[in-house]
């Protein structure tokens, strides 16, 4: 691949600007390994907490239009489990993001600490959860808790740390400014979006859950409204999430201030030759308007 789509990211170096999201595959080393090999730039693992989970019962995704609701419930092996999975991504030269979680902050310190002691190249904490109580957005949704739970880790840890932020507060760019504040070093935008289906005949809720996350196309403009807020908020790289399914997509995320981007539910519509078109698509894109450099497109909708 081309020089052109190098991404530096907070000191790590990604070939393109795309990574495999949170919750998608990231739970075997063999899942991820495949993800690698069909061209991300880099990888975050499913959400890791100190113990395992088993999470919710079925049904825990269900196609609506326009996108997945899902709420998995954090299942999870627990960090521990995990050295085995990440020993063996370690040669491949592409950074191995560990998303992780916790009930408090003193657990997301422990869970971060052994993270990196297993051999993550940066961490992703998963404060947006959108339907799991304590752990996730009820951090994400509340400012002092967020900077609390984003120091606690920054004490103990030193690697790089993105802090993954919910769509679902009234303004994403404060969320975003508390974090940084407290030394987030990127920030993801965005979780999934809160949201619920009902099946008309039996009048039930279709997840077992009843609430869960929605994600896919129909949440695409949410996440780049949320980017474009973010990166006129904070002075650090912004990382897009949410609906990206073509490489128009990756182009309009950057627009909006993205430097970089996390793919997910597209790969459950186009499987993982999504990766590789996409970065085609980019390199074609920049070639033809005449960029040397992806981070040239980063932000730029903002000088309208
Ligand atoms: O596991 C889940 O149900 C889940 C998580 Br941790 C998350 O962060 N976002 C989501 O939509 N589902």
């Amino acid at each position: 691949m081309t020089r052109r789509l190098v991404t530096e990211l907070c000191g790590l170096e990604l070939a393109n600007p795309t990574m495999l999201a949170a919750g998608i595959l990231g739970y075997t080393e063999s899942s991820m390994k495949s993800i690698i090999e069909a061209g991300a730039g880099a990888v975050v693992t499913k959400s890791l907490g100190l113990e395992p989970r088993n999470g919710y019962p079925n049904p825990t995704v269900v196609q609506v239009d326009c996108g997945l609701l899902n709420a998995m419930g954090l299942p999870n092996p627990g960090i521990n489990y995990f050295s085995e999975e990440l020993k063996e991504l370690k040669n491949t030269g592409v950074p191995i993001i560990v998303s992780i979680y916790g009930f408090s902050s003193k657990e997301f310190a422990k869970v971060a600490e052994t993270a990196v002691s297993l051999g993550a190249d940066a961490l992703e904490l998963n404060v947006s959860c959108p339907h799991v109580e304590k752990g996730g957005a009820e951090i994400g949704c509340d400012a002092s808790l967020l900077a609390e739970v984003v120091g606690e880790v920054k004490k103990r840890v030193d690697r790089p740390v993105f802090v993954k932020l919910t769509p679902n507060v009234a303004d994403i760019g404060a969320m975003a400014g508390a974090a940084v504040e407290a030394g987030a070093d990127a920030i993801t935008a965005i979780n999934t979006v809160k949201a619920m289906a009902i099946e008309v005949e039996t009048a039930r809720p279709l997840l077992a859950n009843k609430f869960g996350g929605l994600s896919g196309p129909a949440i695409k403009p949410i996440a780049v409204r949320a980017v474009y807020d973010v990166y006129r908020t904070v002075d650090v790289p912004v990382i897009g999430c949410g609906g990206i399914t073509s490489w128009q997509d990756v182009v309009e995320f950057m627009l909006a201030g993205a430097s970089a981007v996390q793919i997910g539910t597209a790969i459950a519509y186009k499987g993982l030759d999504i990766f590789k078109s996409v970065t085609r698509g980019i390199n074609t894109y920049l070639k033809k308007k005449g960029y040397k450099n992806i981070k040239e497109i980063v932000g730029l909708a903002h000088k309208f």
